[in-house]
């Protein structure tokens, strides 16, 4: 499919070139002896409620979710988890599954894009990427401008020349900072917006503002619980940021649907009924994972054909 620019560009405030999938897997296993688990919640489970019934399961308590009636847990042992399992107030126990960052582009072009802003090489001349040629190069009246873009990741080099002014929002890991330790999301985040300058790249819109949502570690792994409390910062800040947030970026993949996540479901659909446009990868790289959550209907997916236009 290729991206008709004008039509992508009324679409959306901003349009993504996402040149790596993601793949995930279905291993949960995070600690010896210990798994990690969503547990949802029946209605009228507030937090301390939840708080208390995953302590009498004899589990740790991770993300205690405001936004959907949901925590993330660590369960010890097969007891514990059918303690959960049997809580009067517990509608349901699914794994914690695993998000991975694959970058796409450094198998098929043999170089890394780590750390540089929409695979920008600190050349001495600024260039266009060919991705955002074929999109469409930005101009003085669709550049993005009075557009927030979230974007869930690894980080952004936030003092990179090309994002300057990327808000340092929030990181799921639990650091004050959401410097990125991996490289792929500053990557994304310079294909979305790296500015026009005389250095590096030009994105796709590089009047919109970033905001750095750290939800994928050094390794670029993370979980849906991660994403979890990375969409309710999201939800929690879009309309006093400024500009608001109208997009989130989110180039991730795993197994499965985000329907198998009852509870990230409806953080998406809570994200639509914010009006905020929801971007994800979309690759057909053959022999490459599928990424995610594309099956879901509140998503939008920005994507290119062939790797190697990348
Ligand atoms: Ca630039």
């Amino acid at each position: 499919m290729l991206i008709d620019s004008h039509l992508i560009r009324r679409a959306l405030p901003v349009t993504l070139l996402l040149p790596f999938l993601m793949y995930g897997s279905t291993q949960v296993l995070f600690a010896q002896g210990t798994e990690e688990f969503i547990v949802s919640f029946r209605e009228g489970a507030n937090a301390a409620s939840r708080a208390t019934a995953v302590r009498n399961a004899g589990a740790a308590l991770g993300f205690n979710f405001h936004r959907v009636n949901a925590a993330a847990v660590r369960v010890p042992n097969a007891k514990a988890l059918a303690a959960l399992q049997n809580d009067p107030s517990v509608l349901a126990v699914i794994p914690n599954r695993s998000v991975f960052a694959y970058q796409v582009n450094e198998n098929v072009k043999g170089e890394s894009a780590k750390g540089k802003p929409g695979g920008g090489g600190g050349g001495a001349a600024q260039v266009i990427p060919a991705g955002v040629v074929r999109v469409g190069v930005p101009t003085g009246t669709s550049n993005g401008s009075g557009v927030g873009v979230a974007v869930l990741d690894t980080g952004v080099d936030l003092v990179h020349a090309d994002l300057v002014g990327t808000v340092d929002a929030f990181n799921s890991f639990g650091s004050p900072s959401c410097q990125d330790d991996q490289g792929h999301g500053t990557h994304v985040a310079g294909i979305i917006a790296a500015r026009d300058n005389s250095v590096d790249v030009v994105g796709v819109a590089p009047g919109a503002q970033i905001y750095c949502v750290k939800v994928l570690d050094s390794a670029g792994s993370g979980s849906d619980a991660n994403v979890m409390a990375g969409l309710e910062w999201v939800l929690d800040h879009h309309m006093s940021s400024v500009p608001n947030i109208k997009v989130v970026n989110m180039s991730l993949g795993r197994p499965g649907s985000v329907d198998d996540n009852p509870a990230l479901h409806d953080l998406m659909t809570s994200l639509k009924t914010a009006g905020i446009t929801v971007v994800v990868a979309t690759m057909h790289a053959p022999g490459v994972p599928l990424p995610w959550p594309r099956p879901h209907p509140r998503t939008r997916t920005g994507g290119v054909q062939d790797p190697s236009w990348l």
